[in-house]
């Protein structure tokens, strides 16, 4: 067996023992700074290590491992993706792109490169347990926004608190942020999320650019009242009141091609036998193009204030995540295709990625490229989530030619 196959059962099995590493007993949930954070990133230091890279944890619970250039005439190339999960989450979203990383620089240990390549595993970019999100990257990209430090968990614990709790000191945030000058590039090799590859039968393609997203967490407040007692005329019904906000974001993002996703619903006090007087739930809104998603979100906005108005219901909106959409360098991505095509022979797929990735925080520091491994019938965000161990050989081909190639245009 050629040694990217081996490296790449290998990888499979890792991604078996990452996936341990949960909340949950049936089914993976790995969210920021929980001991499930700890145990995993304790797990990627090892195997780090043991590809001879140097390792440390940065001052947001980032864990890095650096392949040492021995005479770095050049910026370090980061290569990575996050460690986290959705709640009862697949098991190569994210992680899938730590390992492959570190096997490329163990397939390279030998090989003395013009730069240091660093290996970043992101501790938190789905935003699991804050709903904020990319709070890994951006603090490395050194967009943290210190408004983090307040948001809580479903439990009340701010996050702030969190990071004390798991040994970090807030106040040393920015020093995980590193200087443009000191970055070449940021590359991500991660599932596609999507059925594009298997319906072009292709292990991996070049990503072109990563939509952009805008995240809102939204309070609807009316009175409660007796279910018995009170005529329908008379109520402001907070719940009934989203469900027709609900409605709406649905029909607006089918008549305009688009993206919206009611993630989260709750009526905090609720109960069967009272009209409901609160009701909050989330948005996440998407698209490449960046004027459609913010003409979007204000057109949005606007019907639901309507709604609220027309049922003497109070809406309070917090914006909790912006990303402006990002496309992908067009020198990493040629890379990427000379990549592909030296490993496959095939031309290379160019294809945009809907799902959020921690590239769109890189980009505010460097160069970002990204390749896709196919995915099974595009499942992910779902314990069905799957890989081939073929294609993943492919991917570690391509970025250990991908590395090359980088270090030979120099
Ligand atoms: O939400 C996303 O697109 C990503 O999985 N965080
Ligand atoms: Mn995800
Ligand atoms: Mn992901």
């Amino acid at each position: 067996m050629d040694s990217a196959l081996l490296a790449a059962h290998q990888i499979m099995e890792y991604a078996d023992i990452l996936a341990t590493f949960s909340a949950d007993d049936d089914g993976i949930t790995r969210a920021y700074l929980t001991e499930q954070h700890q145990q995993a990133h304790q797990q990627i230091q090892a195997w780090m290590e043991h590809a001879g890279l140097l390792s440390w944890e940065d001052s947001v619970g980032n864990q890095w491992g650096r392949k040492v250039s021995p005479n770095p005439t050049l910026p370090t190339l980061i290569i990575g993706s996050h460690s986290d999960t959705v709640t009862n989450a697949g098991k190569y979203d994210g992680n899938l792109g730590i390992l492959l990383a570190i096997a490329a620089l163990d397939q390279l240990r030998e090989v003395a490169l013009p730069f240091h390549v660093d290996v970043v595993a992101f501790a938190d970019e789905e935003g699991t347990r804050f709903n904020t999100t990319l709070i890994g990257s951006s603090a490395v990209a050194g967009i943290y926004q210190s408004q983090w430090l307040t948001v809580t968990d479903r439990d009340g614990v701010t996050m702030g608190d969190a990071m004390r709790k798991f040994g970090l000191d807030p106040a040393n945030i920015a020093s995980a942020a590193r200087r443009a000058s000191d970055v070449s590039a940021y590359l991500e090799v991660h599932i596609e999320q999507g059925p594009v590859l298997e319906a072009n039968n292709r292990a991996v393609g070049v990503v072109s650019g990563i939509a952009g997203a805008k995240r809102y967490e939204l309070n609807v407040t009316g009175t409660a009242g007796h279910a018995g007692t009170v005529p329908l005329s008379l109520r402001r019904d907070a719940l009934c009141g989203a469900a027709e906000m609900i409605q709406f974001i649905e029909y607006y993002a089918g008549k305009h091609d688009m993206v919206a996703t009611v993630g989260m619903c709750h009526t905090p006090q609720g109960a069967v036998n009272v009209i409901p007087g609160k009701t909050q739930f989330t948005l996440d809104i998407r698209s490449e193009n960046q004027d459609k998603l913010e003409h979007a979100a204000q057109e949005i906005m606007v019907a639901l204030e309507r709604i609220a108005k027309h049922r003497q219901l109070q809406l309070e909106v917090s914006n909790i995540y912006d990303a402006p959409a990002v496309l992908c360098s067009e020198g990493l991505s040629q890379l990427w295709a000379d990549a592909v095509h030296r490993v496959t022979g095939q031309e290379a797929l160019l294809l945009p990625s809907g799902a959020g990735h921690d590239g769109l925080a890189m980009a505010t520091l460097t160069e970002v490229g990204m390749l896709f491994v196919r995915c099974e019938k595009g499942i992910s965000h779902h314990p069905a989530e799957q890989v081939s161990v073929d294609d993943v050989s492919v991917a570690l081909q391509t970025l250990v030619a991908m590395i090359q190639g980088l270090s030979l245009k120099q």
